[in-house]
């Protein structure tokens, strides 16, 4: 191992991808022997239980009577700068550019610009905040201030640069899962609670946003139901849910789709499914796809963002254009009644997630970058 860091990761602790992979960052950098002190406004959801060398420091909300609006990233960005300075942090690692970016900028000012700071962006901090002409020179201020951009698949890059002008360097890190979590699990029996004999299940997992195009999940499992019997297993819990619910007893599947609300041991869940459908409309790189792959469960999904860089067409999975509902429940069928074809694609994405996107690979990138931004080689 190179110098022990002492690394300040910050990102939205409770919910979405970004999280996950921050959080997954934090342990395993940790074990690398590396300090690391999470400053969020909560426990992130993934921590678990008591890790060596891991800090949690609560960002608490200042609501004097004259704010309207308490000011949650001036609070994030004094105790980033608190937390610097008093454990002599090497590095600010945050995640999710709306508001980090900037409140690690405002930190570094308040520090001193021996204190790094290293902005990953995960997706819809660009492809959907950036659009947003209010906030687009905050957002380009927050990147260009940063030392080192990292973003989650090419395709983000590349937006980043079409939507904000950006000529600085952005490394490429892409999304990565523990091979020690994430494998084929034996769930024999959780199976046999959602289906019979001879019947599939197709799972989606997502924060029900209308990005993911929930709908089409929906018309896919209905098309690729007629064909060959299976369940839809829903997980997780977002704006849509309603309107999917709706959908689903409009067409009259209520006793074939499964809404499971959020659940934490996503390998276990994953591991039933036969197939993983991600259709979404924008998507930077689709965690759960790769968590699926780990696990041996090919996608059914779109050519959305980065997507194409995951899932290899006709080897991991089957990718069309977004909305295609059709062509994806062909694939799904297609896949689904041919046991031979259905194997391979299956070996082929447990070597690609093992090989491609496993932790070990992805940390090392990481520690690459920050050792780069302190001029240690
Ligand atoms: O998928 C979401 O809407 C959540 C979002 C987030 O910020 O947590 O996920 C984004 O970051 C993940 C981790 O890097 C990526 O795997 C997801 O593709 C990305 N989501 C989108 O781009 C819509």
């Amino acid at each position: 191992m190179g110098k022990r860091l002492k690394i300040g990761i910050t990102c939205y602790p409770t919910l979405g991808g970004s999280g996950v992979v921050a959080t997954e960052l934090g342990k395993l950098l940790a074990e690398k022997g590396h300090e690391i002190h999470f400053i969020t406004h909560s426990i992130p959801f993934r921590l678990g239980q008591f890790h060596k060398n891991i800090f949690y420091h609560e960002v608490e909300i200042n609501d004097y009577y004259v704010f309207r609006y308490p000011p949650y990233d001036l609070s994030l960005a004094s105790k980033m700068a608190q937390v610097a300075k008093m454990h002599n942090l090497d590095l600010l690692h945050v995640h999710y550019a709306v508001p980090h970016a900037v409140c690690a900028y405002l930190a570094k000012q308040m520090v001193g610009s021996q204190l790094r700071t290293v902005t990953t962006l995960h997706g819809t901090d660009i492809t959907v905040l950036a659009q947003d002409e209010s906030l687009k020179d905050m957002i380009r201020l927050g990147i260009n201030e940063s030392d080192a951009v990292t973003a989650v698949s090419n395709d983000l890059i590349q937006e980043t640069r079409d939507l904000l002008d950006i000529e600085k360097m952005i490394d490429l890190t892409y999304n990565f899962v523990d091979k020690r979590v994430y494998y084929p699990r034996d769930c024999a029996s959780l199976r046999n609670d959602f289906v019979g004999e001879g019947e599939k299940i197709l799972m989606h997992i997502s924060n029900f946003r209308p990005v993911k195009r929930m709908s089409d999940v929906v018309d896919i499992f209905a098309k690729v139901e007629q064909k060959v019997p299976s369940r839809l297993l829903l997980v997780g819990e977002g704006p849509d849910l309603p309107k999917i619910q709706q959908k689903v007893r409009s067409m009259g599947l209520e006793n074939k789709v499964h809404f499971l609300g959020k659940q934490d041991d996503v390998a276990h869940v994953i591991s039933i499914a036969d197939l993983m459908l991600l259709p979404s409309e924008k998507e930077s790189f689709g965690l759960v796809a790769l968590e699926a792959m780990a696990c041996g469960v090919p996608t059914i999904g779109s050519f959305a963002g980065g997507i194409p860089e995951l899932v290899t067409h006709g080897e991991t999975g089957y990718l069309s254009p977004i909305g295609d509902t059709e062509e994806m429940a062909h694939n799904a069928i297609n896949l689904l009644k041919n046991e031979r074809l259905y194997q391979q694609f299956r070996e082929a994405c447990l070597h690609r997630a093992r090989t491609q996107f496993c932790n070990d690979l992805i940390t090392a990138e990481y520690e690459r970058i920050y050792y780069r931004v302190l001029g240690i080689e």
